[in-house]
């Protein structure tokens, strides 16, 4: 990785990853763009506009595309046709890039690439993938476009499952998992929280710095190390709403949490894994993370303390 585009820089993991980049590999060999730049940010850009891709990656002599510009769940799940469009002309826009260009690429999945037909809880890395939302299909669809383009055309494209991730420094949008964020602001401010899943709602989840060392450890990996390549299962810890409120109680002993289901979300969170295997990513390119809910609580609330 030497000269590296960022696709959705502004977003959640796109701003934190951003930066990590540029402190490791220099901000001038760094190149973040976004639909809808930060102020500071000269790239302007929508990836489903080839040409303006091409330009960049041949002005810039890219080599590494981290691809993260894409709707979330449930945004997508409210705008199914703009999702695919966004999601799967952006990604076969940016392979086509990697192919002529000859770039490495990280594209990220998500446990959304699962659904109710698999296994919730060990879920296996190779196992049954029927997702019943846009997001996941567009995410299947994503992981077999990747293995194809490796296989046919030698693009190095690798990535993972992601959980549901969750920052101090910037805000989710339009996902199902945002409530494990939310949470947090709301009980800074106002000492309650009303969740929108229900409060057994299992899921994985992982904190952003482990989140940011996940996809840079794996493209340097060595390459002949990877079994899979694209697509692994990675979690650090998986709890339900209620779960989440009890760690917060400790450091917070007034909070209190409500539950308001929002029937699109639940749906969509039900039909996701409880907690997955991430066997292969540890055994192929050494996996672990290093923050478990105890440790993500209170991080989170010591940032949160000292930015407000
Ligand atoms: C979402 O909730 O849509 C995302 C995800 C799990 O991919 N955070």
């Amino acid at each position: 990785m030497k000269k590296i585009l960022i696709t959705g820089a502004a977003g959640q993991l796109g701003s934190e990853l951003t930066a990590t980049l540029r402190n490791r590999y220099g901000s001038e060999n760094v190149f973040a763009s976004d639909k809808k730049p930060a102020p500071d940010e000269p790239y302007g850009l929508d990836v489903r506009d080839m040409p303006a891709l091409n330009r960049i990656v041949e002005t810039h002599n890219i080599d590494t595309i981290f691809h993260l510009a894409a709707l979330l769940s449930a945004v997508a799940e409210q705008t199914p046709q703009q999702a695919w469009d966004i999601n799967m002309n952006g990604l076969i826009n940016v392979l086509e890039t990697c192919r002529l260009h000859r770039c490495a690429l990280f594209f990220p999945s998500s446990i959304a690439a699962f659904g109710t037909e698999t296994p919730a809880i060990d879920t296996p890395q190779d196992t049954i993938q029927r997702p019943t939302t846009m997001y996941g299909i567009c995410k299947v669809s994503g992981e077999l476009l990747c293995d194809y383009y490796y296989r046919r055309f030698g693009v190095d494209a690798r990535g993972l499952r992601y959980p549901g991730l969750i920052s101090s420094k910037t805000k989710p949008g339009g996902g199902t998992t945002d409530y494990a964020v939310d949470i947090f602001y709301a009980a800074q401010k106002s000492r309650h929280y009303d969740c929108f899943l229900r409060a057994d709602t299992q899921l994985d989840m992982m904190y952003m710095p482990d989140a940011i060392d996940a996809a840079i450890t794996l493209m340097t990996a060595d390459s002949a190390h990877l079994k899979h390549r694209n697509a692994f299962n990675v979690t650090a810890m998986s709890f339900t709403p209620q779960q989440l409120a009890a760690e917060i109680q400790k450091h917070i002993p007034g909070f209190t949490i409500a539950y308001h289901v929002d029937p699109l979300r639940q749906a969509i969170a039900d039909s996701w894994p409880k907690h997955m295997n991430d066997s292969a990513a540890k055994a192929e390119w050494g996996w672990r993370p290093r923050f478990g809910l105890p440790a993500m609580v209170e991080d989170m609330l010591e940032n949160l303390r000292s930015t407000q």
